[in-house]
């Protein structure tokens, strides 16, 4: 392996939007061999299909999903602050295959005031100071207002499937489950492997009758933003997907090089995509994708985006028209009534519809109950329509 020195990191990073350069995206519409794409049949049997791939082979790696067994076990360690509204579940989930095993710890919230079967809303989390995979603090999960308004809530721990460290990124499933990946230029990284820790938790609900796993929310902020988008484009059985501040490898157009860009991503956290990523580190333009087709992954599901004012790193203009060009695709192929009309300087905040929407709010970067509580409204608003 190559070895990418920190130093890259220091590389130029653009604040203004001047100097953005003049782009071309590469077309959803259009596939490989040049055909134009219009209908639901040639969308979902040619070219979506082809994006995943190349998304899976050029940016985020393989998520391998063979294995021979999985067991869900409860255990009973922590102390549940919600004892007179919620139920507290604390599951293993043990996968096995080849002989070794992995196990990977769910926290799950399940109101106790109502009968269910309840929509599920899980956040990948990657906070540090929680890397026990316990839980995390108010409003970057806010378990509490996700239980008053009838929901059941989950969490895991990326560390608890594959540390978030270059150094030791393979100490989880990557050693035990899949060490094949690791030789691989299109191997498993980071975000496949929490991808992977995603659909485990799915496997879960689906096969306990508690969860209506028809209204089933994903949701991650940042690096578990961009975690969030690859999973959702790979297992459909999320039917929201919400994707706050994710940023560079998340929503944000890789070729506009504003804030972060794939070199110093690339260069600070060399385990988080495949290897192949690497080679567009300075090259956006020849990447044969861009974050928007990520968008066109989710479709006909529903897709939030949300980014922060004072979080130019992510380039929430770069998320925005992402989410403006990627929802073409319920217009185009899906037949359905979703429109970001506006330039992202005039944006009035939030725009909410059945199947897409965005919000920037004022402030840092974070998740925090005011993303949460569009998020919430947006879920209600979509899981009506599913009804
Ligand atoms: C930053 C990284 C971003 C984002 C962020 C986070 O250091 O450059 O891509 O992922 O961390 O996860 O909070």
């Amino acid at each position: 392996l190559v070895n990418y020195s920190l130093s890259m990191a220091q590389t130029h990073v653009n604040y203004e939007e001047s100097k953005v350069p003049d782009i071309t995206l590469p077309d959803p519409f259009v596939s490989l061999r040049g055909k134009l794409i219009s209908t639901q049949q040639d969308w979902e049997e040619v070219r979506r299909p082809e994006i995943l791939n190349l998304f899976r082979e050029y940016v985020y790696g393989n998520i391998p999903t063979d294995f021979d067994q999985i067991s869900f076990s409860e255990v009973q360690e922590s102390q549940n602050p919600y004892p007179e509204k919620a139920t507290l579940k604390e599951v293993n989930i043990t996968v096995s295959r080849k002989g070794k095993s992995h196990t990977m710890r769910l926290n799950v919230f399940v109101p106790k005031t109502e009968k269910g079967p309840f929509p599920i809303f899980l956040l990948i989390n990657h906070r540090a100071e929680h890397a026990d995979g316990n839980l995390v603090e108010k409003g970057y999960w806010p378990v509490s207002e996700l239980i008053d308004r009838g929901y059941a809530t989950a969490s895991f721990h990326g560390e608890t499937v594959a540390p978030d460290d270059a150094e030791r990124f393979s100490e989880g499933i990557l050693n035990t489950l899949y060490p094949e990946e690791l030789t691989k230029a299109d191997g498993m990284r980071t975000f496949g492997a929490w991808a992977w820790a995603a659909m485990r938790a799915m496997d879960y609900f689906e096969q306990d009758p508690l969860y209506d796993t028809r209204k089933s929310a994903l949701a991650g902020h940042s690096r578990s933003g961009k975690a969030t988008l690859w999973t959702a484009s790979n297992d459909t059985r999320w039917s929201v997907v919400l994707a706050n501040e994710s940023g560079c490898g998340g929503a944000a157009i890789s070729r506009r090089k504003y804030g972060e860009t794939v070199a110093v991503i690339n260069a600070s956290f060399p385990h988080w995509f495949a290897d192949n990523f690497k080679a567009f580190n300075h090259q956006e333009e020849t990447l044969p994708v861009d974050q928007h087709m990520l968008a066109t992954l989710i479709a006909p599901r529903a897709l939030y985006f949300a980014s922060a004012r004072g979080d130019q790193w992510a380039d929430p203009k770069g998320e925005y028209i992402s989410m403006q060009l990627g929802s073409r695709v319920y217009s185009e192929i899906y037949n359905q009534d979703v429109k970001f009309p506006l330039d992202f300087e005039e944006l009035e905040s939030p725009i909410i519809q059945p199947l897409a929407g965005y919000h920037i709010r004022e402030g840092k970067h974070n998740l925090t109950l005011e993303d949460w509580k569009h998020f919430m409204d947006f879920a209600e608003i979509h899981w009506k329509k599913v009804r």
